[in-house]
């Protein structure tokens, strides 16, 4: 196996697109197990409206919510009802969609959520797909651990060339729920170790994040809601099963308001759209591909690299449409796709005529200072389509002003996938997301209108410049850290009459595949007997330099838990040139996947930590200033191939001036202490195999604190 392909060749699977190689196999592995593959095509397109999502008004007192299994309407109506999972209010028995709910939080008024898990066993279970793709030979949840896990001692005796616990996990479903984008203590971050079971028996017990507050079947989370009005969201984050589990159902909205900062009055209300992915069969069930002959590597028997779905959802139904009045209409977007990304533009369905703009007044972590148009009429490529990757929200405007009753537009996709290399969509299914129907208009329109470009807020504090792609004057980096994304790809191997093609076997984070991986440069932090090592120790009120090298084929939408950052440039690399050096620096001078960085991670390269070589000798051309609409508070930024992409992080609020001294900055409550965070990769797929590491933060001790959880967690 040669270093060079290992580092930057594509692998088979995530090269062709997992949607070309799988196609074939789809059928016949559902055949075997008594199902058949529902023809996207075959399926009616805009002919279900779009559902109003449940709304709760946090503030109103503690909110259960219990994730449960229940039947609803995902395809069509006439078509089969699908076996879904999502978080239900006590009492509920479902819902018409699976997404949800809505939470609606005041900045400054904590809301707690009683999150209990509701979901059984995988023997009770109607979730076929979800049964058939655990997968135990990742890095995962593992309830059973010590007891009857026999996959445990498989791993020890069997030999990983023969496929190692090639059988599917019975047991208690674990699960557990993350504030996507929150400004949140540890304790309450719901981590990938903080999930339990609904029997109350298990919780998590690994190197990651830790519960906080687990009590038998629930968890409870106070969010304290200080940080700055943001669309955030939730979703399940369980170690090694949250492509299932969000897959499933498992996902919802959680936008903070800010009642002492407000954007324009007259901003039309918001309507959330929550984009993913799915696969059907011609029972309406969900599909998810796993084990032979989607896997590319016997090592791990079910896990596939990207599940990429033939058909498009919105707020949980499958291409619905959408009433609109020829006025200004505001929506919340969010990518909640496994690997799926979305390059999105309006289009007239009949005419094809491109149009009309996209406004968008909002990233991640809250409002932009000015509307960006998003225009596919542009001569700026940049400008051009809406571009989504797993994790990302667009707060946005659309003007249906002017188009007559009847029109028809088409919400467009062009992303191919994986992306940017892949295959593009298919124009007449996975091409398509939603639809808007013009209908007459029944009032005046006073919203806020984008294109006079009035503020949306008083101007953000701006770490880096992003007209220069620079730090912001006055801005000081106390840390600079280059860390780079690697991919672990197999041989072609043929086992027993099964050809296995090579492709993705993990995908790291600085190379690294464990948080348990010893290294005298890491930082033990022990817990309950469990040593975690920890590369990425940032002080609370520091300000950070990330330069995000990808060593990959395919972009990664990178985040990071606690904090929103800003984009500052990105930069293309010779990958050649580079992965050689990187390669030599080993110890044994040939490239050692998943042992971590080839050098001291503190001392190995004088210009950042990290323990990489430098790659400022490799760069090409000039770094490129963040587009304006990424130029904003962002939690998940996109790193694409071949480029370093540089984000600067503050470890402190988002509206603190942003000269203030590292030692006057701080949040209000402890972000440090026993439990940490974690930054991975938001293709779910990739979260589940490895592309994930710890971060632990020093608390500031200089803080006063504000917001003290009260609870003995
Ligand atoms: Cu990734």
């Amino acid at each position: 196996m040669s270093t060079r392909r290992q580092l930057i060749e594509r692998g088979l699977v995530a090269g062709v697109g997992a949607a070309g190689l799988m196609r074939p196999g789809i059928a016949e592995a559902l055949a075997a197990a008594g199902r058949e593959p529902l023809d996207a095509g075959t399926i009616p397109q805009f002919v279900t409206t779009l559902p109003e999502l449940e709304v709760i008004e946090a503030g109103r007192g503690p909110i259960e919510l219990r994730m449960r299994e229940f039947r609803t309407q995902v395809l069509p109506a006439e078509m089969p009802r699908t076996w879904v999972w999502g978080y239900l209010r006590p009492g509920q028995e479902g819902r018409s969609s699976y997404l949800g709910p809505v939470i609606v939080a005041e900045r400054g008024t904590p809301t707690e959520v009683r999150w209990v898990n509701d979901l059984g066993r995988t023997r009770s279970t109607h979730l076929r797909a979800w049964v058939a793709a655990t997968d135990q030979t990742v890095h995962w949840a593992d309830p059973l651990h010590g007891e009857a896990n026999t996959c445990a001692e498989a791993v020890e005796v069997g030999t990983p060339a023969t496929g190692m616990c090639a059988r599917h996990y019975h047991g208690p479903i674990p699960a557990t729920a993350h504030l996507h984008g929150g400004e949140v203590p540890p304790v309450i971050d719901g981590g990938p170790d903080s999930w339990y079971t609904s029997d109350g028996r298990f919780t998590g017990h690994g190197y990651y994040s830790r519960h906080g507050s687990a009590h038998a079947d629930h968890a409870v989370y106070r969010y304290p809601n200080v940080q700055e009005a943001a669309p955030i969201w939730f979703h399940d984050h369980t170690l090694g099963l949250t492509r299932l589990n969000v897959y499933a159902g498992l996902a919802g909205a959680y936008l903070i308001t800010d009642p002492a900062n407000p954007p324009p009055t007259n901003l039309p209300p918001p309507t959330p759209l929550a984009i993913q992915d799915r696969m059907f069969d011609t029972d309406g069930q969900l599909v998810f591909p796993a084990g032979v002959p989607f896997i590319p590597n016997p090592e791990h028997p079910y896990w596939v690299p990207e599940f990429i779905g033939d058909t498009i959802l919105v707020d949980g139904k499958v291409w619905p449409f959408l009433e609109v009045e020829p006025k200004r209409y505001r929506f919340l977007i969010l990518n909640g796709s496994n690997a799926r990304g979305y390059e999105m533009f309006l289009q007239h369905r009949h005419s094809h005529r491109r149009g009309p703009a996209i406004w968008q007044i909002g990233t991640d972590g809250g409002y932009l200072d000015t509307p960006v148009k998003i225009d596919p009429n542009s001569g700026d490529r940049e400008l051009r389509h809406l571009l989504m990757l797993p994790g990302e929200r667009a707060d946005v405007i659309v003007d249906f002003a002017g188009l007559a009753p009847g029109s028809r537009l088409v919400l467009r996709n062009v992303a191919s996938v994986p992306w940017p290399g892949g295959d593009p969509p298919d124009p007449e299914t996975t091409g398509r997301v939603m639809e808007f129907r013009v209908t007459r208009q029944t009032s005046r329109d006073t919203s806020y209108d984008p294109a006079r470009g009035a503020p949306l807020r008083r101007p953000m504090v701006r770490l880096v410049d992003p007209r220069s792609g620079t730090v912001a004057r006055g801005v000081r980096v106390q840390k600079t850290r280059q860390l780079t994304l690697n991919e672990v790809l197999g041989d072609p191997t043929s086992i027993g009459g099964v050809d296995y093609p090579g492709g993705p076997l993990e995908v790291l984070v600085n190379n690294t595949d464990l948080p348990g991986t010893d290294r005298p440069d890491f930082t033990p932090i022990t817990l309950r007997g469990i040593t975690t090592y920890y590369s990425e120790l940032p002080r609370e009120g520091e300000t950070e330099a990330w330069e995000i090298v990808n060593l990959t084929a395919d972009a990664h939408p990178m985040h990071l838990h606690l904090v929103q950052f800003q984009l500052m440039n990105r930069q293309r690399f010779d990958v050649d040139m580079y992965g050689e050096a990187y390669a030599a620096a080993f110890a044994g001078g040939a490239y050692r996947p998943g042992v971590g960085p080839p050098l001291d991670y503190r001392h190995g390269n004088p210009r950042a930590l990290g323990g990489n070589p430098d790659i400022a000798p490799f760069l090409v051309g000039a770094a490129r200033p963040p587009a304006p609409n990424e130029a904003g508070w962002k939690d998940t930024i996109i790193s694409p191939p071949a480029e370093v992409t540089r984000i600067v992080v503050r470890w402190a609020p988002t509206d603190l001036p942003a000269t203030t001294h590292p030692r006057d900055a701080f949040y209000p409550f402890d972000p440090g202490g026993k439990h940490g965070y974690v930054w991975h990769c938001h293709i779910i797929d990739h979260e589940d195999n490895e592309m994930m590491r710890p971060t632990h933060v020093t608390r500031n001790p200089a803080a006063v604190r504000t917001y003290v959880e009260g609870r003995d967690y």
